[in-house]
């Protein structure tokens, strides 16, 4: 914990360097992360295969052999997070089969305070009718199998912010509604856009990242009024009749205002989407059984 800026960044700086490729303080062991400050091709470098022959890669590298060409896939990484070891590969092997199929790592947490690294549970990404994502356990026959626990976890939502698409993919689908502001909704309306859509959204357990998680988010109400314009947009673009439940829970929200929708309905059409039914049908079935509990 450091108590203030000078000294956030002097125990960053410190951080950074003992993860520095060459800086290994125990010989055969890669760290989890690096920041190659230069050194390596890209902002991008990772550990592959072979931490004992202390190899560093770059993505370009890593790419390559999962037979993509550099720059088809965008990496999404909130600033605030370490990479585990191996962790692009599995993403990058499930958008080479498939580039219809967007891809999450499985977030681990880094504690705010003391930078610990926790490894999560298996989990996939949820909401309810208020739109909140949140956490949920995996059905166990997702584990079963040869594959056991490595096998993707078919996820009805994303967390945001942690995430690897194809590059053509991305612009295909209509990249984000610019229509939205800061954050909050947009990894909902992402995850309903794929689903809906004809992509797919998994999360890919052998691939592992630490986020580090704020307990405590200070009020902005330019925040909370954003938050609220982007979930109406959502609401509005892609829940169809299914939006009575969200309104139930929130008539004060019927009649406000979310700026001009037309480009994303438009787009929604242009792609041929499927319902809102379909999603609940299809994809999460347990959101309508909730109904009447959330
Ligand atoms: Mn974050």
């Amino acid at each position: 914990m450091c108590s203030h800026l000078g000294e956030c960044k002097a125990r960053q700086q410190c951080f950074l360097k003992q993860r520095k490729p060459g800086n290994f303080t125990h010989p055969g062991v890669a760290p989890q992360g690096a920041l190659s400050a230069g050194q390596l091709e890209g902002l991008l470098a990772v550990s592959t295969s072979f931490p004992k022959a202390q190899c560093w890669a770059t993505a370009a590298d890593i790419a390559r052999r999962c037979r993509l060409n550099p720059g088809d896939v965008l990496v999404f990484l909130d600033s605030h997070c370490e990479v585990n070891r191996v962790w692009l590969e599995p993403l990058l092997q499930a958008i080479s089969k498939n580039p219809k199929m967007v891809v999450c790592p499985l977030i681990d947490v880094i504690d705010e305070m003391t930078f610990e690294y926790k490894a999560s549970p298996l989990v996939r990404g949820i909401f309810d009718w208020n739109l909140q994502f949140k956490w949920d356990k995996v059905f166990s026959y997702e584990v079963e199998g040869p594959d056991g626990p490595s096998k993707p976890i078919r996820s009805p939502a994303m967390a945001g912010g942690l995430f690897a698409i194809n590059r053509h993919y991305f612009y295909e689908i209509g990249q984000y509604d610019k229509g939205m502001n800061f954050w909050g909704g947009e990894n909902v309306e992402i995850s309903l856009r794929i689903w809906m859509c004809g992509g797919q959204l998994y999360i890919i357990p052998c691939s592992r990242v630490g986020h580090v998680v704020r307990n405590q988010i200070k009020r902005d109400p330019d925040l909370e009024r954003a938050v609220i314009e982007n979930y109406l947009r959502v609401v509005h673009v892609w829940m169809d009749e299914h939006k009575a439940h969200f309104f139930n829970r929130r008539p004060a929200l019927k009649f406000k205002s979310y700026g001009n929708v037309s480009e994303r309905v438009k787009l929604r059409k242009q792609l041929k989407c499927k319902s809102f039914q379909w999603y609940l049908d299809t994809i999460f079935p347990e959101l309508e059984v909730s109904v009447n509990f959330w």
